[in-house]
C-alpha cells in the first residue's frame, strides 16, 4: 500500500512538470501565463507564433503522461488496473495542480493524450483523430479537445468489444479525467457560447 502510494506522488510530480513554462523560459519566450488565455498550454504557447516551442509543449506534456503510466507499470510489474488507474489521474492532476506553479496549472488535454498513449494506443489515436477534426473544420483547439475528452471513454467503453465494466477502474480514471477536463474549460466553454473564443492561427485576443 505504501508502495502504490508512493507510485501516485512520483505519477503526481512527473505530472507537475509545467512544459509550457518550460520550453518558454528556455526558448526566451513570454510566459505563457502572461498572454492569450494566460493557460500554460500547447495551445496558447502557439499564440506566441513560435510553432516549434507549442509543439514541444505538446510533445512533453503528452511525454509526462505516457511517462508517469509507463514508469508505474515498470516499478510494479503487475499492478492491479485499481493503482494503474489511480497513477493515471495523478499524472493529470499533476499538469492541472502543479506543485512547481503554486497549483496553478493548465487544462490537461495533451497530458491526458499521454495517458492514453500508455494504457491503449488505439484508443489515444481516435481520440488524437478526433480533436484534428473538429480542429480542422471548426480552428477551436478548446472545441476540439471537449468533443475529443467526451468521446474518450465512449470509444474506451465501445473499444474494449462493451467488455469493458470487466475491468471498469480505467473507464472511470477517463470518465474523471474527461469532467475534469470539461471543468477547466469552463472560461473557453463561455467564450465558444458568446463567439469570443480565439481560433488557431487567428489573431490574437485578450
Ligand atoms: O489556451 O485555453 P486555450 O485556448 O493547449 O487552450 C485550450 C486547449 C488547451 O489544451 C492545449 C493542449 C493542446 C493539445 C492538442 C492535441 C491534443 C489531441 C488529443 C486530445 C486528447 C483528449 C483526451 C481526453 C481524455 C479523457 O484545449
Amino acid at each position: 500500500l505504501a508502495f502504490t502510494a508512493a507510485l501516485i506522488l512520483l505519477a503526481y510530480l512527473i505530472g507537475s512538470v509545467p512544459f509550457a513554462v518550460v520550453v518558454s523560459k528556455l526558448m526566451g519566450l513570454q510566459d505563457p501565463r502572461s498572454y492569450g488565455s494566460k493557460n500554460p498550454g500547447a495551445t496558447n504557447v502557439l499564440r506566441t507564433g513560435n510553432k516549434t516551442a507549442a509543439a514541444l509543449t505538446l510533445l512533453g506534456d503528452a511525454a509526462k503522461g505516457w511517462f508517469a503510466v509507463w514508469l508505474a507499470a515498470r516499478l510494479a510489474p503487475g499492478i492491479a488496473p485499481g493503482p494503474l488507474a489511480a497513477v493515471a489521474v495523478a499524472a493529470f492532476l499533476g499538469h492541472l495542480y502543479p506543485i512547481f506553479l503554486g497549483f496553478k496549472g493548465g487544462k490537461g488535454v495533451a497530458t491526458a493524450l499521454g495517458v492514453l498513449v500508455a494504457i491503449q494506443p488505439w484508443l489515444a489515436v481516435a481520440t488524437a483523430a478526433t480533436w484534428l477534426i473538429i480542429a480542422v473544420f471548426f480552428r477551436y483547439s478548446s472545441l476540439a479537445s471537449l468533443v475529443a475528452a467526451f468521446f474518450a471513454p465512449v470509444y474506451y467503453v465501445f473499444g474494449s468489444g462493451l467488455a469493458w465494466y470487466a475491468q471498469p477502474a480505467m473507464g472511470i480514471a477517463l470518465a474523471i479525467i474527461g469532467v475534469l477536463l470539461f471543468y477547466r474549460h469552463r472560461a473557453n466553454i463561455a467564450r465558444l457560447v458568446q463567439g469570443t473564443e480565439s481560433r488557431i492561427g487567428g489573431g490574437k485576443k485578450k
